[in-house]
């Protein structure tokens, strides 16, 4: 097992429907550490930067408005194997297919608005987390996990 970062977006579906407290629940109570967390509106150049991957795919452009049409919730969830606990959290990326249990199953209806992001391997978690957050706006826990103290 590896102590893991992922980035988890809860997009604007998600924050619309008043779905944000159900969704960090599910992650906290499979004991991952959230260990930043903030709402924000994405600009342009983030989220073309965020889906970087994507640019020349039909769907690219809609995937930018999407995620910078209204604000959304960015964190940074931890914890061994953290990636693929999350993505199983977050379930399969056309919720239509997603499991029953996982987030896109129980709450999505169609891929282009699937609620949720999370990172799709160990170094494009730590790639995203660099981008979407500051040194100084993450915490970690001290060795005996009693105090949280800013990473940077
Ligand atoms: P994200 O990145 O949002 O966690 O989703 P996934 O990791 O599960 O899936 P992805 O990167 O392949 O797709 C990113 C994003 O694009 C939307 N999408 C994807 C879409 O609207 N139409 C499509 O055909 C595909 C493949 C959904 C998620």
């Amino acid at each position: 097992m590896a102590h893991q970062r992922s980035l988890i977006l809860c997009k604007a579906d998600a924050v619309e429907r008043g779905l944000v407290g159900e969704i960090i629940a599910r992650f906290e109570r499979r004991g991952y550490i959230i260990s930043g967390l903030k709402l924000l509106r994405v600009s342009q150049e983030l989220a073309r930067r965020h889906y970087a991957e994507h640019e020349g795919k039909p769907f690219f452009n809609g995937l930018v408005e999407y995620i910078t049409g209204s604000p959304i919730v960015a964190m940074v969830v931890e914890g061994e194997d953290a990636i693929e606990g999350c993505r199983s959290t977050i379930g399969a990326t056309n919720p239509i297919k997603a499991a029953p249990g996982s987030i896109r199953g129980d709450y999505g209806q169609t891929i282009g608005r699937n609620l949720v992001h999370g990172s799709d391997s160990p170094e494009s978690g730590e790639r995203e987390v660099q981008l979407w957050f500051t040194p100084e706006e993450l915490f970690a826990r001290d060795h005996d996990q009693k105090e949280w103290l800013v990473s940077a």
